[in-house]
């Protein structure tokens, strides 16, 4: 790993935003590509802060300035996370389930499909059933983007779906899941039409949802 790489693992370990925030322009400066930043600098220090957060060595305040650090280091890089690509394949409504905080992962999500010509609507985190069906109702977006990062709020994935068949709008959206512990196995077991592991594939598999 090169020195701006590392400064920015280290900061996001540390939550020292002004580190992250320096590096990841000396690390652009340096032609680093952004998708190197991202994956080995600051989504690799994440998973760590997980780890320690795990191992009893870091407690939620800890996780919450690491994140803080995460997300205005991800500001700086998103204009560099965008395609040329000019025309918008559709719209997405994309939102963090209810009783889930977790917005990392949605918003790096949410940021890869603008760059990729999507409207996206972010409804934000802890968002009820109700409230996505209202939102794909209002702005007839072909796709919903759900993301769940803990084991207690994935449950709310299947209620939002149980949710757009009670609405009547089931065939008119396509369902995206994703997070740290969602699965093909758990999209296939609640009708969900696709899953990603990670905010490149989500794109993809977008793109892919609305040719069928
Ligand atoms: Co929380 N937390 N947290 N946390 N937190 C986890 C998720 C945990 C795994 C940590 C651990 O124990 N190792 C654990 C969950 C355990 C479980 O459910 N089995 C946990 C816990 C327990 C909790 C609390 C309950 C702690 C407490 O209060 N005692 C609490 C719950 C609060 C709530 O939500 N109600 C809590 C709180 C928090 C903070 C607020 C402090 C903070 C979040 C700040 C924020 O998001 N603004 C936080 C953090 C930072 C984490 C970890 C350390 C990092 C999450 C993250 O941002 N990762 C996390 C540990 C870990 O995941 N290793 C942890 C980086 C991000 C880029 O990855 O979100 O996975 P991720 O997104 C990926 C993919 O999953 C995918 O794309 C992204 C990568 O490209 N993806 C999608 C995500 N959404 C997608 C949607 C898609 C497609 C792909 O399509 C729609």
């Amino acid at each position: 790993m090169g020195p701006e790489l590392e400064k920015i693992y280290e900061g996001i370990l540390d939550g020292n935003t002004k580190q992250v925030l320096e590096n990841v322009e000396a690390a652009l400066a340096a032609n680093i590509q952004p998708a190197v930043i991202l994956n080995e600098g600051m989504i690799a220090a994440m998973g760590e802060v997980g780890q320690l957060f795990e191992d009893g060595e870091y407690f939620v305040p800890e996780m919450l300035i690491a994140a803080r650090a995460m997300q205005k280091g991800l500001e700086v890089l998103k204009p560099y996370l965008s395609e040329d690509d000019v025309q918008s394949p559709g719209k997405v409504v994309i939102g963090t389930v209810k009783g889930d905080l977790h917005d990392i992962g949605k918003n790096l999500v949410a940021m890869m499909l603008e760059g990729a010509a999507f409207e996206v609507v972010d409804l934000g985190t802890d968002v009820s059933p109700e409230k996505y069906v209202e939102a794909i109702k209002e702005s007839g977006a072909q796709i919903i983007a759900m993301s769940a990062l803990l084991t207690t709020t994935m449950p709310n994935m299947k209620n939002t779906i149980d949710a757009l068949v009670e609405a009547g709008i089931r065939d008119q959206v396509k369902v995206m899941i994703g997070g740290a512990p969602i699965t093909q196995a758990y999209a296939d077991q609640i009708g969900a039409d696709g899953f990603a592991e990670d905010a490149s594939r989500a794109v993809a598999k977008a793109k892919a949802l609305l040719q069928k």
